[in-house]
């Protein structure tokens, strides 16, 4: 099935097969030695583990570098073939080449305030893929953090497409429902792939 949250924001729930959602989570759990909770500017410490491929998130901006000086992980082809596929299957036309993939893990204490995308450059969609406990997303309008927003589960397998006018909208994740995911995944807590374009070079 295909649900249209909004305009420009496509839900394709379990587009990811078993054997797919396998695949992502091993390729996660190779990359997962990079992962680290992001202090931000505000002096807050994000909850979420982050690790980022093709450039770094800084906060609010991309480097090709960590803090540490090492640098940021290959964003790899395969991702890129993946990112095209689920893009067309969302129904959208067009070149896709997405050169960022962000990886964020929420335990089961971990939530993502409401905020808007916009460090990249280009405006082309940002791809979701979910993987483990199921999470509440929290998807608001362009205007503020205020109502209207919808409150969608994304379970794993769940590929969710934000571009056009949804590309620019709040969203955030509210909770993770601990013990969701599928035992035969063999992941505790929720993992989220997004690509981006980051637009630079
Ligand atoms: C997540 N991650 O479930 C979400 C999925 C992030 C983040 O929010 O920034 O890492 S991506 C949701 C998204 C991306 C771009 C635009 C919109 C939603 N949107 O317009 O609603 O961990
Ligand atoms: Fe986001």
């Amino acid at each position: 099935p295909r649900l249209d949250l909004a305009p420009g924001a496509v839900h394709l729930p379990d587009w990811l097969d078993l054997d797919a959602q396998r695949r992502l989570l091993a390729a996660c759990r190779e990359w997962a030695p990079g992962m680290r909770q992001q202090r931000l500017p505000n002096g807050g410490v994000m909850s979420v583990r982050m690790v980022c491929l093709g450039w770094h998130w800084a906060p609010y901006r991309y480097t090709r570098t960590l803090d540490d000086g090492s640098t940021v992980l290959p964003f790899p082809a395969w991702l890129g073939d993946l990112g095209r596929r689920a893009v067309a299957a969302a129904g959208f036309t067009g070149d896709y080449r997405p050169d960022i993939a962000l990886v964020n893990f929420y335990d089961a204490e971990a939530r993502m305030g409401l905020h808007q995308d916009k460090d990249e450059r280009s405006l082309d969609p940002v791809v979701s893929f979910s993987l483990g406990d199921t999470g509440v997303f929290r998807f608001g309008n362009t205007e503020n953090r205020g109502r209207p927003w919808t409150d969608v589960d994304l379970r794993s397998g769940d590929l969710v497409v934000f571009g056009g006018g949804s590309r620019l909208a709040y969203h955030g994740v509210t909770r993770i429902k601990p013990g969701t995911a599928d035992p035969d995944l063999g992941l505790s807590g929720r993992l989220n792939v997004t690509l981006r374009v980051s637009g630079l070079d």
